[in-house]
């Protein structure tokens, strides 16, 4: 039964619901301004309809994903006030223990997948949480919530392409109060109704009046069974309006006094309590629920101001999770001769068979096997449900894949070229990791991002970087540089084993290099470096390309009588400082060699580090060798004035001997 085939008293459900969203809010601003809370808070009053009627239209094991105005979807989920509470007051008794506080809090045991403090960045993760649905066949319908203002963002746009290219059970519900913040939106898009836009997706749009929680839920209703039957995503435009100001501090200086005035006639809790009244219900009955919502959310805010900061020693707590354990395959230990690029496609394949939540995707990676071959073949033999090509579009390739992780796939996803990271940088760093920090341990983001970097000649400055340094600066995140193919194969499955996202950055350069690959038998577990040569008089530590042009360099050293050790870091996060330290032991005197420039590159924390714990075992400062800080140009002959070589790096090395 719907709601709006319920009358009268049936409508007192969805009163106390509002009401609850209503006094909750009012208790967290008074509670932010008797100091109780640090930091901005984003109130839903005035829009408090949209969440109870979605709600009421949905079935409980669906999800929700929400923005920082989040707080009466979690209400509506039913997120216990108590631990609401406190999580917003950051407190140690919060449903996050104060690590999510007011906008960024997580409740995936009540249906709530998380809130989010980036404009429209949940639309692609609540798409990746509907490819689960669709694959798992769980029958779950997700619907993530943004503001008008987020029709705008990319991340949107990626969402509802990649949402309908898959026709995903997944419904977008704007809640269009008429303000991006502190601009109208009527000022910024130039459509009369945001629900136009969704023509344009090829999906169904309709616009609601977001102050009636009975059409909301009608709305709902439609787009849900519509999911549920295979018919796709859904766009829903309800229209409400902004109570207060955006957020607590806002002093609304910009806003016309009529909007404001607009927005209190249009009160949805006076508007639903009138409604009641006119269909037959009794004041005192109305008075009774306020009565007592009013004494649980008293009881909420009580107990949250009485509630325990979190303890300092926790602080670092949860940033990674144990490593996974080496898994075994059970197949048959064999060695092969494979080139690298195979070697990836090999470990693909090994996942995929032994882990039906593993997921394979990026742009050309299904039917033609992506555009270097990594993953050829693999839609033959997964399908195109496990192993598929997706829409140009990196956002919705790297928050779908958190989503879908968080919902208990494992996604392994390709984007083509390292340099592309970074139009969706959003969805690895803001999001996925966050998710462990974020949730105080319960709850990862296992995905695997494989992409390829460096330069060879002809590639332009935008298909060129060496990036890894971005993502190895993350908390959260872990990064590996492999540099053979046996590290390509062994390193993804690590990797896929692995609970945290891992970011792993093979070479262009190194595909067609050719090397004995062990497949089956025991897997490795992310981390560890590896010495590929030892010797006393030097340590060349490096990783990825860089790494095998060490070893050349050291060969030509041992030539000249000078013996190198090279160090392989494999991993720059996690990072293996017992075998950095071994190596500074060692030799004394270290050479760090990578192909990304050299400012701000990975080489400076290498070197600080040592400088940090091992100064006393160093007979000369750490020297740096890479690429020098300027663009990369297609014209062969002016990348190798710039790229790092075998040449230069015994230069380097030979030279640090020397010192003292
Ligand atoms: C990507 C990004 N850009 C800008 C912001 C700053 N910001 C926070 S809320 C907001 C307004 C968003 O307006 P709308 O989507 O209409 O949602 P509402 O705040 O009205 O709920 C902005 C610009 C942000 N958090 N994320």
């Amino acid at each position: 039964m719907t709601l709006s085939e319920l009358t009268g008293l049936s409508l007192l459900p969805a009163y106390r619901s509002m009401i609850t969203i209503r006094g909750f809010e009012e208790r967290a601003l008074a509670l932010r301004r008797a100091g109780e809370i640090a930091g901005s808070i984003h109130l839903c009053t005035g829009q408090e309809a949209i969440p109870v009627g979605a709600l009421a239209a949905l079935e409980p094991s669906d999800r929700v994903v929400a923005t920082y105005r989040g707080h009466g979807w979690a209400v509506a989920c039913g997120v216990p006030l108590d631990a609401l509470m406190a999580e917003v007051c950051q407190r140690a008794t919060g449903i996050n223990g104060g690590r999510g506080g007011s906008a960024h809090m997580m409740a995936p045991a009540h249906g709530l997948l998380g809130e989010n403090s980036i404009v429209a960045a949940g639309v692609p993760i609540a798409a990746g949480a509907a490819l689960a649905a669709q694959l798992t066949g769980n029958g779950r319908v997700v619907i993530v919530s943004v503001g008008d203002g987020a029709t705008s963002q990319g991340a949107l746009h990626e969402g509802l392409v990649f949402a309908a290219f898959k026709q995903l059970p997944l419904i977008v519900i704007c809640e269009n109060n008429g303000w991006s913040e502190m601009t109208p939106i009527d000022a910024i898009v130039p459509v009369e109704r945001l629900a136009e836009r969704a023509a344009g997706y090829g999906i169904p749009g309709t616009t609601v009046d977001g102050d009636d929680p009975v059409a909301v839920q009608d709305a709902v209703a439609e787009a849900a069974a519509r999911a549920r039957s295979g018919g796709g995503p859904s766009f829903i435009e309800a229209r409400c309006h902004r109570l207060g100001a955006h957020y607590n501090g806002d002093l609304e200086h910009y806003r016309p006094k009529a909007d404001r005035d607009a927005a209190v006639a249009a009160d949805p809790v006076a508007a639903l309590r009138r409604r009641l009244l006119a269909s037959g219900a009794a004041e005192a009955d109305l008075l009774t629920v306020e009565d007592e919502v009013a004494a649980e959310l008293d009881a909420a805010t009580g107990a949250a101001i009485a509630a325990p900061h979190p303890d300092a020693a926790g602080a670092r707590d949860h940033v990674y999770g144990a490593p996974a354990a080496a898994p075994d395959s059970g197949e048959q230990a064999e060695e092969q001769e494979l080139t690298y690029v195979k070697a990836v496609t090999e470990a693909l394949r090994r996942e995929l068979r032994a882990r039906p939540e593993v997921v394979v995707y990026g742009e050309d990676v299904g039917a033609s096997g992506g555009i270097f071959g990594a993953t050829r073949q693999l839609q033959e033999e997964f399908g195109s449900e496990r192993v598929f090509d997706s829409p140009i579009a990196e956002s919705a390739i790297l928050g779908a894949a958190v989503g879908a992780a968080l919902e208990g796939l494992r996604p392994v996803v390709e984007i083509m070229w390292g340099d592309f990271l970074l139009v969706a940088l959003d969805q690895l760093v803001n999001q996925a990791a966050n998710v462990r920090y974020v949730s105080s341990g319960k709850h990862c983001a296992p995905l695997v991002v494989r992409t390829q970097q460096g330069a060879t000649p002809g590639s332009c400055a935008q298909h060129s970087q060496s990036l890894e340094a971005l993502l190895a600066h993350i908390p959260g995140l872990r990064v590996g540089v492999p540099a053979t193919p046996q590290d390509a194969h062994a390193m993804l499955r690590a990797a896929v084993a692995e609970d945290d996202p891992v970011i792993l950055f093979e070479s262009r350069a190194l595909y067609p290099s050719k090397g004995l690959v062990g497949l089956g038998g025991e897997c490795e577990a992310v981390g560890g470096a590896r010495f590929r040569r030892e010797g006393g008089d030097v340590a060349i530590v490096s990783w990825g390309p860089a790494a095998l042009l060490a070893e050349q360099a050291a060969e030509r050293l041992a030539g000249d009588g000078i013996e190198a050790t090279v160090l392989d870091l494999r991993w720059l996060s996690p990072l293996d400082d017992a075998a950095i330290a071994a190596a500074v032991e060692r030799t004394g005197r270290v050479l760090v060699a990578h192909d990304a420039n050299l400012t701000g590159g990975f080489g400076a924390e290498i070197a600080a580090r040592i400088g940090e714990t091992l100064f006393d075992a160093l007979d000369a400062p750490v020297r740096r060798i890479g690429a020098p800080d300027t663009r990369i140009p297609p014209a062969p002959g002016l990348q190798q004035a710039l790229l790092l070589s075998a040449e230069g790096i015994g230069h380097a090395a030979a030279a640090l001997v020397r010192v003292g």
